[in-house]
């Protein structure tokens, strides 16, 4: 694996990602792709998101350390740990499936959900986007937003959606386009121009690498060639998770949070024991991986309600009484 000269590092910095061609070399590349097709074989379930195995997550990561290294050095972004094990992004069906609507990913413009829920830090957080199987450099990549152009296009949307994460772009029903904050919910900005007026596709061969800090907008450009791409994520151990962040929001973030339950209710069950509001990362992270590796208790759906119900009401209570507080501890009230 390579490592980033100190330019490639900063258009990280300014732009939000970069195109390092030839990152992998050719056994790498088999190497990943076997272990691509030993996911299939071994979950038939689910057509486009499959975990990376624990022993390429080992064989990559000091690679991974190297270029968090140089891009800390040259841009102060700083990330320091795993935050999932790795998934591939299949833009085909690589195996059958019986359920019709089942297929591959072509997702419209977006800044990663999930990750930005339970970590709540997009800066201080890196994809390492490599596709293994790439029939055609031009077809199938993922397109960007470069901060640097949609700084000079759309201020406020630059500034609003810097080290942040969970937005989409949508139209807006009275023409142009709007963010939306699938975070704390409703609509974040106007985005002052089209976003194909500012997009950038890089074209990437198999073994490229596409490094892209958390808070850039990105899409599947499209699924006309079948293209597989290992994403490893990289994230900053000290990174604080606030429990009243996590249970605030809206009905997009719910609907997240329901698709996982157990591992949403193991989440507030940690904080919740620590006794304190916030956690870094580094401690949640630790956690769950123990909890992912004994088997995560089962929880329905109807039980987590309850829990992010009980979540939600708490923040309500801290509100109300938080507020109370502070009135009865002004001076006049003494
Ligand atoms: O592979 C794709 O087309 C989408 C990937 C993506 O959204 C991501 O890596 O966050
Ligand atoms: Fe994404």
């Amino acid at each position: 694996m390579l490592n980033l000269s100190d330019s490639q590092a900063a258009e990280v910095g300014q732009r939000g990602f970069v195109h390092v061609p030839n990152f992998l070399d050719q056994g790498e590349i088999e190497y990943l792709l076997r272990d691509f097709q030993r996911a299939v074989d071994a979950a038939p379930k689910n057509d486009y998101f499959r975990s990376v195995s624990g022993e390429v997550l080992r064989q990559v990561w000091p690679g991974c350390m190297e270029v968090a290294k140089t891009l800390q050095r040259v841009t102060g972004i700083e990330v320091d740990g795993v935050y999932d094990g790795g998934n591939y992004f299949a833009n085909y069906r690589a195996r059958p499936n019986p359920k019709p609507k089942a297929g591959g990913v072509l997702f419209p413009w977006h800044q990663d959900h999930e990750n930005y829920y339970v970590s709540q830090n997009a800066f201080h957080y890196l994809n390492f986007y490599i596709p293994i199987k790439k029939p055609d450099p031009t077809k199938s990549n993922l397109t960007v937003i470069p901060f640097d152009r949609l700084q000079e296009r759309s201020p406020r949307a630059s500034e609003l959606l810097l080290r942040r994460g969970a937005t989409r772009i949508v139209r807006s029903l009275l023409g142009g386009w709007a963010i939306k904050d699938d975070d704390l919910g409703g609509k974040l900005c106007q985005l002052d121009c089209d976003p194909s007026e500012i997009e950038v596709t890089p074209h990437l061969q198999a073994g490229d690498l596409l490094l892209l800090r958390g808070d850039v907008l990105h899409r599947t450009q499209d699924a006309e060639t079948q293209r597989v791409a290992p994403s490893f994520r990289m994230l900053n151990s000290k990174t604080n998770v606030s429990r009243k962040r996590l249970a605030s929001g809206g009905i997009v973030k719910a609907y997240h949070m329901f698709g996982r339950p157990a591992e949403y209710r193991e989440i507030f069950r940690f904080i919740q024991r620590t006794r304190k509001d916030t956690v870094t990362f580094g401690e949640l992270g630790r956690y769950l991986a123990e909890q992912r590796e004994r088997g995560l208790p089962a929880c329905s759906r109807t039980s987590f309600a309850s829990t992010l119900f009980w979540e939600k009401f708490r923040i309500s209570l801290l509100g109300h009484y938080g507020k109370a507080f502070v009135k009865a501890m002004k001076p006049g009230n003494v």
